[in-house]
């Protein structure tokens, strides 16, 4: 993707196009590891990664916290006409991803356009800024992964939006995806997620779990129709996030999230986005989310960040943790790969990182560690050492009893017989986790 610089006054003047220049270079505005065209297990890095960079976190992260004012240096942001300034926003947003060579974004509605005094106001602001993005995505090349509606920053969505005990909150935020949905297939975009945000409860006293998780359902069911009715073939996404904001989030995990999609039957339409800090939260490793929905073919998209185990916040931290990005692109190619997801950035500078420059290097990091988590996984699987240990712990599943018991064919009455006449079952073998961890750090 060549640099086609439309603005005239660029936003980051003093950041070059950042090229691949291999592990050995000392520039660091490079990648080391990210070369989009080299190609892995018969494809190229960039058809594996499918980098997005989430609009709300870079382009609309002010650096404020709990205890603290906005920090961010961002010398475009000078006030002004909201709508005027989410308009010239687009332009250092797509500056940023050409620089990255960076190919989708990802957005909520009201991230990238204002919140209007009315619905029809927001949707007009809302329309005037897309037809921007479109206008930029047709410059440059660069797509939308997918979209989103923010249903949870507004005071009416205090009790929850779908799940609000406020029918007229419920249509007002079917109302606003349906906006988002046609916004979202308006600029072409690959998937649609829904995150709740405060689709949970902080207390069950005054809270009817039943029927707010029943609203959620019929409110997916909406959107699913809506979008056959409008010829949106994006995919759907479902995002887990067990709390915060809300102290139960009925999205906790994937677990919960594919049994809220197959009891409500939406399992055909809804595949998981999922998020490392938010397994973190929920008190399970990115891994293990990956495995679950990949396991049942609900592996759609993630969210890529790292949170801090020391901090108990959705810290949304950029990735650089090799262990877990080989850990995530390994589980990825065993479930063969994401299209027609990808991986979204949904991370933020630090606080303290307020220059405009820190994006940069918190991208390149990023997509550095993930490329490396690439290569690393692909080394693993065409080895195969680590996948012969594994067939071998279970080699009495592939002996004939084994056999038997997996293809239906045995009863507790036959088993029983079986163990009877040996007395006792075959001695277990070791584990062998240290050996399989060991293993593992020979690829690093
Ligand atoms: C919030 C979060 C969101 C979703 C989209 O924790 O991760 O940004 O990804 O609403
Ligand atoms: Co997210």
């Amino acid at each position: 993707m060549a640099f086609t610089g439309e603005a005239t006054k660029q936003a980051f003047p003093d950041v070059p196009v950042i090229r691949y220049e291999g592990p050995s270079t000392t520039n660091m505005l490079a990648f080391r590891h990210y070369d989009p065209d080299a190609i892995v297990e018969g494809r190229p890095m960039r058809e594996h990664l499918r980098f997005a960079v989430s609009y709300w976190h870079t382009f609309r992260g002010t650096g404020s916290d709990p205890f603290g004012a906005p920090t961010m240096v961002r010398p475009w942001e000078q006030g002004g006409d909201p709508l005027a300034a989410a308009i010239s926003r687009t332009a250092v947003a797509f500056e940023f991803l050409e620089k990255l060579g960076i190919e989708y974004y990802c957005f909520h509605d009201r991230d990238v356009a204002p919140e209007g005094a009315t619905l029809a106001e927001s949707n007009n602001y809302l329309d005037a800024v897309a037809a921007e993005l479109k206008r930029h995505q047709d410059r440059t090349g660069i797509k939308l992964l997918w979209g989103t509606a923010n249903l949870f920053s507004h005071p009416r969505y205090v009790h929850g939006a779908a799940t609000s005990c406020n029918a007229e909150v419920f249509a007002y935020a079917a109302a606003q995806v349906k906006k988002a949905i046609e916004t979202t297939r308006a600029l072409g975009g690959a998937g649609y997620v829904f995150w709740g945000g405060r689709e949970g409860y902080q207390c069950l006293w005054n809270t009817d779990m039943k029927r707010e998780i029943d609203h959620l359902a019929r409110f997916m069911h909406m959107a699913v129709d809506y979008a056959k009715e409008i010829g949106f073939s994006g995919q759907f996404y479902f995002e887990p996030k067990p709390r915060e904001p809300t102290k139960h989030q009925y999205d906790y995990d994937c677990a919960a999230c594919i049994n809220f999609l197959r009891a409500n039957g939406l399992e055909q339409y809804v595949k998981m986005n999922i998020e490392t800090n938010h397994a973190t939260l929920a008190g399970h490793e990115m891994q293990h989310e990956l495995e679950y929905a990949g396991m049942q073919g609900f592996l759609g998209s993630i969210d890529a960040n790292t949170g801090d185990t020391l901090v108990g916040w959705d810290t949304d931290q950029f990735p650089t943790n090799i262990y877990l990005t080989t850990q995530i692109m390994y589980t990825i190619l065993k479930y063969g790969g994401l299209a027609p997801g990808g991986i979204n950035f949904d991370a933020k500078v630090r606080r303290e990182s307020f220059e405009p420059v820190d994006l940069f290097h918190a991208h390149i990091g990023g997509m550095d560690a993930f490329a490396r988590g690439l290569k690393i996984a692909a080394a693993m699987r065409a080895d195969g050492s680590i996948q012969r240990l594994l067939e071998e712990r279970y080699a009495s599943w592939s002996a004939p009893l084994g056999k038997r018991i997996e293809s239906g064919s045995e009863t507790f009455r036959s088993l029983e017989a079986e163990m009877l006449a040996k007395g006792e079952a075959a001695a277990c073998r070791s584990g062998r986790q240290e050996l399989f961890e060991n293993l593992l750090n020979t690829y690093f």
